[in-house]
C-alpha cells in the first residue's frame, strides 16, 4: 500500500457507540487503539474523509491484541465496505459498495483491504452483515486516493497491462492495469465438468469469454501456477456470471505451494468472498494476499451445497 495516498480522516462515527471505545479511535493513525461499537447486530462505522479526491482502497485493521480478544470473539465477523454519502449511507442511490469479507483467524493481524474503483463519496462505511451480535472492533481504517483523482498515486513501473476484458473497463481496472501480472504456467481444476470443452487453462489465456467449468459438486477448486519463487501482492477473479446453472456462491483465495493447497504452513488465505449476481462479468473481485510466497493460486469453493466452479480468468499480480 505504500504507493498509496492517503485521504485525511476527518471524523468517524458508530451507528450503535460504545463509548469506553470511541470511534475516533478507528482514525487515529495508532494500530494499538481501537474503536468498539455496542454489541449488538447491523451495527455501522462509518469514516468522514475530506472533500475532493475519489476513493480506490479502503484498508480495515481488526483490533490486533488477538491475544486478548480472541476469548472474547471480538472480531469483524461478515462486514460490508461501501463508500457513500453521509455517516451510515449503504444506499444503492448514493453509496458505492467495495466488497464483503469475513473475518478469519489466519488472516489477521493483515489489513482486509478492498479496491473501491475510485468511488466518489467522504464516507466509508462498514456495515455488519453477520446474523450475531458483535462489537464491530476496529483499530484502524486507511482510505487511499484513487487514480483518477487530481493528484494520482506514483505507479509502479510501466509494464505490460494485464489483457482487459472487451468490455467497458471496469471499477477496479485501472488499478490492476497499473499493476504486474505474474506469468502463468499452468492450472488445475478439480473436477473438471465432463464436458470436454470447458479446461482448466480456459481461466489462463486471456479471454474472459472462456471459461473452466467444473462439476456440479462441493469442494470445487482451481489452482493456476505461477512462476517458483512468486510473491502473490493482489489476486483478481473473474467468473461467469450466465443463470444457466447452479454457480458458485461462497469462496475463498489461497496462495500455497502446491496445486489445490489450502491449508497448512505453505499455505496463505488472502481472503474469501460471496459471489453476487449483480456484480458485472468485466468486474473482477480483487484480493489483497500481502505478498505471500508461493507457486499456486487457488480459488475453492467453501459453501457446502453442491455447486459449479465456474472462472473466466484469474490473475495475480
Ligand atoms: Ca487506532
Ligand atoms: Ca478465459
Amino acid at each position: 500500500m505504500s504507493d498509496l495516498i492517503p485521504r485525511i480522516k476527518i471524523g468517524a462515527e458508530f451507528e450503535f457507540p460504545f463509548n469506553r471505545y470511541p470511534a475516533s479511535r478507528a482514525i487515529d493513525n495508532d494500530l494499538s487503539t481501537y474503536a468498539a461499537g455496542a454489541l449488538s447486530v447491523g451495527n455501522w462505522l462509518s469514516v468522514e474523509v475530506e472533500d475532493g479526491k475519489d476513493t480506490g482502497f479502503v484498508a480495515l485493521y481488526n483490533r490486533q491484541d488477538q491475544s486478548t480478544w480472541a476469548t472474547l470473539n471480538q472480531n469483524l465477523d461478515r462486514f460490508q465496505v461501501w463508500v457513500g454519502a453521509s455517516y451510515g449511507d449503504t444506499t444503492d442511490d448514493t453509496a458505492t459498495l467495495c466488497g464483503a469479507d469475513t473475518y478469519s483467524e489466519s488472516h489477521e493481524p493483515a489489513p482486509y483491504v478492498f479496491a473501491c474503483g475510485d468511488a466518489v463519496g467522504n464516507f466509508i462505511t462498514i456495515k455488519q452483515t453477520g446474523t450475531s451480535d458483535k462489537y464491530l472492533p476496529m483499530a484502524e481504517v486507511f482510505v487511499y486516493e484513487g487514480t483518477k483523482s487530481p493528484s494520482p498515486p506514483p505507479l509502479p513501473p510501466a509494464s505490460p497491462p494485464p489483457v482487459s476484458p472487451p468490455d467497458a473497463p471496469a471499477p477496479h481496472m485501472p488499478l490492476l492495469s497499473s499493476m504486474v501480472a505474474l506469468a502463468r504456467n499452468d492450472a488445475e481444476l478439480w473436477k473438471s465438468s465432463s464436458s470436454r470443452t470447458n479446461l482448466a487453462v480456459d481461466a489462463i489465456d486471456g479471454d474472459t469469454n472462456t471459461v473452466a467449468v467444473g462439476s456440479r459438486t462441493t469442494g470445487n477448486w482451481l489452482s493456476v501456477q505461477l512462476p517458483a519463487g512468486s510473491v502473490v501482492g493482489y489476486v483478481a477473479v473473474y467468473f461467469k456470471t450466465d443463470t444457466t446453472q447452479r454457480k458458485l456462491t461462497t469462496f475463498q483465495i489461497w496462495v500455497g505451494a502446491s496445486s489445490g493447497e489450502t491449508a497448512g504452513e505453505t499455505a496463505t488465505l488472502c481472503g474469501g468472498d460471496t459471489y453476487s449476481s449483480s456484480q458485472a462479468a468485466s468486474e473482477p473481485y480483487v484480493f489483497y494476499c500481502n505478498d505471500a510466497p508461493g507457486e499456486y493460486v487457488t480459488v475453492v469453493q467453501t459453501s457446502t451445497a453442491k455447486e459449479v466452479l465456474k472462472v473466466a480468468e484469474l490473475y495475480a499480480y
